[in-house]
């Protein structure tokens, strides 16, 4: 074997043995370096005559070239065995079963909203909707509450910019619903129609500065409303009590109307059940307040309080959900709690 040849042999040699790309660069450096054995070759060349260097000089360079290919071709292999290693670390077993992405739900309160909607729907009632943001006419004035009532500082109010406030009851729905019902049935009323009852109800968010166990700023209510030209407290009795009976499933409960007072009510009445059996059986549990709408405020709809007359009811929803599902305390129902919210799926 020539010199040349031999020196091919131990690059050769040299870079099979490198395991890493910086031990192979170790090996050319060797070689193909400043000092390696080719460059000084090349060095020697200028001591030779002319055609001695170009046959040598040729030589060199086959060699060399030699050494680059097996350089190129270890480079290929290690990066190949790199890239296999890689792989390996990041295989993906795809016959592993999925990652499950959690299902959402309907929050309790929601589903009690869901259900007090579907019973007084079945009873005719329509789901008014508005504002939560409102101005003081249509949550306080158009129902009754004259300017500084104590019935105004009683339900704390948040005000916001501009004189408007949260509503801190879902009233001024049904009072804009009330209002655009009348609107519409005006004419036919001047030609001596009777108008068609108004019967509705109002879900939805309501505020009020307020924070403790039993209360949250934010809560929910259902209000409803029905008026008519013969509508009476007997028609609130037998309405609330079939709605208890389907809300709580049970006929097992007794209603108790104790009289109490609200400026847009006349008379006024706490509605309370009792559970004949259950777990809450025994104490009077108080639900909904209610009463004879004020005729003020049939007024206000644009309607003769003498031809015209009804009933109001309103209920916090969080109350009735704690009550239905033996939640004891209401934060649970703000707190976002997966493993709480998670039970009502
Ligand atoms: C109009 C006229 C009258 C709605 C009514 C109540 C009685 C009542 C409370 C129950 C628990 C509020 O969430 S709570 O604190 N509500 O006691 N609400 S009568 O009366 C109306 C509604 C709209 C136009």
């Amino acid at each position: 074997m020539t010199e040349l040849n031999a020196i091919v042999e131990s690059a050769r040699a040299a870079f099979s043995l490198a395991v890493t790309p910086a031990d192979l660069e170790n090996a050319k450096a060797q070689f193909l370096g400043k000092t390696g054995r080719m460059t000084e070759l090349m060095k020697g060349l200028g001591a030779l005559s002319v055609d001695e260097k170009k046959s040598r000089g040729a030589a060199i360079n086959l060699s060399k070239q030699a050494i680059e290919a097996a350089l190129t071709e270890r480079r290929a292999a290690l990066a190949l065995a790199e890239l296999e290693v890689q792989l390996k670390a990041e295989a993906l077993d795809v016959t592993l079963a999925g990652r499950k992405r959690g299902m959402g739900s309907l929050h309790p309160v929601s589903l009690s909203m869901e259900r007090i909607e579907q019973i007084f729907g079945s009873m005719g009632f329509d789901v008014a909707d508005g504002p939560e943001i409102e101005n003081d006419w249509y949550n306080f004035g158009a129902l009754n509450f004259p300017e500084d009532h104590p019935a105004r500082a009683m339900h704390d109010t948040f005000y916001v910019e501009g004189g408007k406030l949260l509503r801190t009851h879902t009233s001024p729905m049904q009072n804009r619903y009330a209002v655009q019902h009348v609107k519409k049935h005006k004419a036919a009323m001047s030609a001596g129609a009777v108008m068609p009852e108004i019967r509705v109800i109002a879900p939805g968010r309501t505020y009020r500065v307020d924070s403790d166990a039993t209360h949250s700023p934010m809560f929910h209510q259902v209000e409803g409303l029905w008026i008519g030209q013969n509508v009476s407290f007997k028609d609130l009795k037998v309405v609330f009590t079939d709605f208890c009976h389907t809300f709580f499933e049970t006929k097992d409960l007794e209603l108790r109307f104790r009289p109490s007072y609200f400026p847009f009510t006349e008379p006024s009445a706490e509605i309370d059940i009792q559970f004949q059996s259950g777990p809450l059986a025994g104490r009077w549990l108080e639900v909904a307040g209610s009463g004879q709408v004020h005729p003020r405020v049939v007024e206000n709809f644009g309607l003769d309080p003498e031809q015209y007359i009804g009933f109001a009811f309103g209920m916090g929803a969080d109350r009735l959900t704690m009550l239905r599902y033996g939640v004891n305390d209401l934060r649970l129902f703000f707190d976002g709690d997966i493993r709480f919210l998670s039970q009502f799926q």
